[in-house]
């Protein structure tokens, strides 16, 4: 057995690794056709598609449970859907429909499920890191050992919240899981012309904490390297900052001419696609067997027809709703 899997079978049960592969084609489903129903016409507003790194969201998340937090950025689908979202319930918010999860008045970039730990997508790059902390602050101030995974890109580490949020996070020991998204663009500029470092997880000596790097299209080395700075935060022992090299296929936005890359770059990131090397690895292994991967493909499809059906036949809000909910 290769080093690879010898590692999967030692860490994950079968059970976990047949999870992740059935989150990571839920989310590629989910956004692909949600890239659909954009270029259609049929969602309003903005989408930032996961398409590509589906990985880093799926093997972070299979360390979590239900009473651990996340927060997420512009790009969240893939976030809540690996920290058990509904899909139904997503579609119908990025319709603008009543029975969304923001009563259809928040779209992509305001996502939230509290009840599951997810606090939140958000448009402001950056600003779930410090939304980690108080998170983070008050597990640790109520004694529970829950964890906050805090997902961003590459962009936000140029941020002034990445400087004054980790650092207040080393200080306090908070227990916080710092996971870099490094899809190697913020928009249009790379991250070559706006960071000298090749890793971005070197950043984490600046704050005495520990930084990892890791190929984010491998989704059972995202799972151990987010699976030990979670055993690390659960003793008290403070945040850790893993950096996951992914790419982002769809662009910035679904819409994104995408001119700026360089002739090939985007094929070249397609050929290390982290669904068909994980069903690879499982066929191999023994995990899973073709039938068993044709079964996961047809019901997954299933559920997102189902979710775009309900998207569809739900209500729009009332605009006398406008102002409800707007303060807590
Ligand atoms: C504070 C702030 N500055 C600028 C923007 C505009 N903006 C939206 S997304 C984005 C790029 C973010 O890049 P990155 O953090 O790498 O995430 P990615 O889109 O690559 O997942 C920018 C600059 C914003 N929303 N918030
Ligand atoms: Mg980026």
């Amino acid at each position: 057995m290769s080093d690879e899997k010898k590692s999967m079978s030692a860490t994950c049960e079968k059970e976990k690794l047949i999870d992740m592969y059935r989150t990571m084609v839920r989310i590629r489903t989910f956004e692909e056709r949600v890239r659909k129903e954009f270029r259609a016409g049929n969602i309003p507003g903005f989408a930032h598609l996961y398409t590509g790194e589906e990985a880093v969201a799926t093997g972070a998340c299979a360390n979590l449970g239900p009473d651990d937090y996340i927060t997420s950025t512009h790009r969240g689908h893939g976030h809540l859907i690996a920290k058990g979202g509904k899909t139904d319930r997503m579609m119908a918010e990025l319709y603008g429909k009543k029975t969304g999860y923001n009563k259809g008045k928040g779209g992509s970039m305001h996502i939230a499920d509290v009840d599951i730990g997810t606090l939140g997508a958000n448009g402001i790059v950056g600003a779930g890191i410090t939304i980690a902390g108080g998170a983070a602050l008050s597990a640790k101030l109520r004694g529970t050992d829950q964890v906050t995974v805090c997902f961003f890109g590459d962009g936000a580490v140029n941020t002034s919240r990445f400087h004054e949020g980790v650092n207040l996070a080393a200080c306090l020991n908070l227990p916080i899981v710092y996971v870099i998204e490094n899809n190697l663009y913020a928009e249009s500029t790379p991250i070559s012309y706006s960071c000298r470092l090749n890793n971005l997880a070197d950043r984490a000596c600046a704050y005495g904490i520990p930084g990892k790097t890791v190929d984010g299209n491998d989704v059972v080395a995202v799972y151990e390297a987010v699976g030990e700075a979670i055993a690390r935060a659960r003793k008290g022992r403070g945040p850790t900052l893993v950096e996951c090299k992914i790419y982002r296929w769809r662009g910035h936005f679904v819409g994104d001419p995408q001119d700026y890359l360089s002739n090939g770059e985007l094929d070249e990131w397609m050929k290390k696609d982290p669904i068909p090397r994980f069903r690879k690895k499982l066929i191999e292994m023994g995990v899973l067997t073709e039938k068993d991967v044709d079964k996961i493909g047809r019901e997954v499809n299933g559920e997102i027809e189902k979710a775009v059906k309900f998207a569809e036949e739900s209500p729009f809000p009332d605009p006398d709703e406008t102002l409800e909910d707007v303060y807590a």
